[in-house]
């Protein structure tokens, strides 16, 4: 379960927040499968109840109403045609699975794929489910059960959000005919939405009895689905990561929460020497990585402090070295601009989803912003790829934030987050040669739009990121993307 089945050569997860079905297709085959991005995190495909008296928010997405494929997202021929486009240009689409709970009490009650729901009886026709499936007697989860009560957090309700019993034969049923009839239509695993609100044995039971991934679509035989499971743990919590570690991977939410810190200058960038389980973070291959989510970003979850699209340099910078460094397996948001935290997708009139278009430079209009079309993250996703499996050798700082590493002999990065300039010869460990800074530029032909590094025939070269220049990163690899 702890496998994404990435095709050979790729790497990075995109959380595609709130996208369609139709754009994420049209996305895989123009840009994320040339651009070596191995797998998208796609929003919760299941019905979920439609929510105008709140302007339909981004979380009427986390109140399902029944487990059929219609959302605003598209429909189950759009969701299937978007797998069968995915897989065949080597992207992996992994499912948000909202399991713990169903609906709240919302003034609506009628749902994307048309089902209705009487929420104070907890009946769920579009399923079913009835009260018979739901934990009792009713409670509601409080700020204190966190530190001290993890029976409540996982028997009781989820801000008032309807909460299954997973230990119901039914309810177990229900989720895993659901689980995988995403398997057969070729998804490669889900995001497991509130495990924390979810007891692991029986997160155990369900997930084992989760198919195979479909060879049709590409997987090899015998492969079991990606499972990273969401908890929020920074530790003091009566719950643990380390209670979900042995059914899967988990999110590890102290990386967004360290990087934040230190690429806002509230921490020496030195002391990411060490980066890895030394800072208290999971195991490699237990954590699933990254800086901001759609919850953080907007100060949902429990977030606040975290780098997000609206500070670009430093964000950039945290994400960057995320990507440049061997430890975990990274996603990266992708979201859509806005002010308001509750406000959902770009939408017209009548809630229908605005498509993102493409400007020429490459960009996003229409109100996305499409971090994972910046240069400067798309460039760290091909020296991800190019640095392959090497480690972390030839670590430099300067004592203070300006620091550089290589990987293997395949790619180097320089980063600067100090108040002065950057000017030094560095061993870049790769071969003598010319190559362009994929940071400040893209290679065009035989040349760079950005900086140029000389790497000489004993590895080492001159490396210049100014205090004042746009970014504070410089990194060159092996890759046709960067070497001359
Ligand atoms: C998650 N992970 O564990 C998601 O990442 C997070 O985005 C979800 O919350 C949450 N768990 C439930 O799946 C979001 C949002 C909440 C919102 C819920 C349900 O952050 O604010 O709650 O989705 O839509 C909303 C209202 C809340 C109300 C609740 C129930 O904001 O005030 O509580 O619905 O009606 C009475
Ligand atoms: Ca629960």
């Amino acid at each position: 379960y702890k496998n994404p089945y990435y095709a050979p050569g790729r790497s990075v997860n995109v959380h595609l927040f709130e996208w369609k079905w139709d754009d994420i297709a049209d996305e895989c085959e123009r840009f994320l499968a040339p651009r070596g991005y191995g797998g998208i995190q796609i929003s919760p495909p299941n019905e979920n109840v439609v929510l105008w008296t709140y302007n339909r928010p981004w979380w009427e997405r986390y109140q399902p109403m029944s487990y059929k494929l219609v959302t605003r997202s598209g429909d189950e021929r759009q969701f299937a045609d978007m797998l069968r486009r995915c897989n065949a240009v080597g992207v992996r689409i992994y499912v948000d699975a909202v399991i713990n709970h169903m609906t709240g009490e919302p003034p609506e009650n009628v749902g994307t794929a048309g089902s209705t729901a009487v929420f104070n009886q907890w009946d769920y026709p579009g399923v079913p489910y009835n009260r018979a499936h739901f934990n009792w007697p009713h409670c509601v989860i409080d700020g204190a059960d966190y530190g001290n009560n993890a029976w409540r957090v996982r028997n009781c309700e989820l801000v008032g959000l309807k909460d299954l019993n997973q230990r119901d034969e039914h309810v177990r049923n229900m989720i895993v005919n659901f689980m995988n009839e995403l398997i057969d239509l070729g998804v490669a695993g889900f995001r497991i939405d509130a495990a924390k609100h979810m007891w692991p044995e029986d997160l155990r039971v369900i997930y084992n009895r989760l198919n195979n991934l479909n060879t049709q679509h590409g997987f090899p035989a015998n492969a079991r689905p990606y499972i990273y499971q969401e908890v929020i743990d920074y530790g003091n919590e009566a719950i643990s990561r380390d209670e979900y570690t042995p059914i899967g991977a988990v999110t590890e939410f102290k990386v967004g929460l360290e990087l934040s810190n230190a690429f806002r200058g509230n921490n020496q960038l030195r002391w990411l020497s060490s980066w890895g389980p030394q800072w208290g973070l999971l195991a490699h291959e237990d954590s699933l990585t990254f800086v901001d989510n759609h919850d953080n970003e907007r100060g949902h979850g429990g977030g606040g402090g975290i780098l997000t699209y609206k500070q670009p340099r430093q964000y950039k910078g945290a994400i960057a070295f995320l990507l440049a460094h061997p430890y975990g397996e990274p996603q990266i948001m992708s979201s859509f601009h806005f002010l308001d935290s509750e406000i959902g997708p770009p939408m017209d009139n009548n809630g229908n989803i605005i498509s993102p278009s493409i400007n020429s430079d490459g960009s996003c209009g229409n109100g996305w912003v499409c971090q994972h079309r910046w240069r400067q993250i798309f460039a760290m996703v091909a020296f991800r790829n190019a640095a392959g499996n090497t480690g972390l050798n030839d670590w430099w700082d300067n004592g203070s934030n300006q620091i550089a590493f290589c990987r293997g002999g395949n790619a180097f990065i320089a980063i600067n987050n100090d108040y002065w300039d950057l000017n030094q010869t560095l061993q870049t460990c790769l071969p003598a040669g010319r190559y362009c800074d994929v940071i400040s530029g893209n290679k065009v032909g035989s040349s760079c739009q950005g900086k140029t590094v000389t790497v000489g025939n004993d590895g080492r070269a001159h490396i210049s990121v100014g205090a004042n220049d746009y970014d504070m990163m410089l990194a060159i690899h092996r890759g046709p993307e960067s070497r001359l």
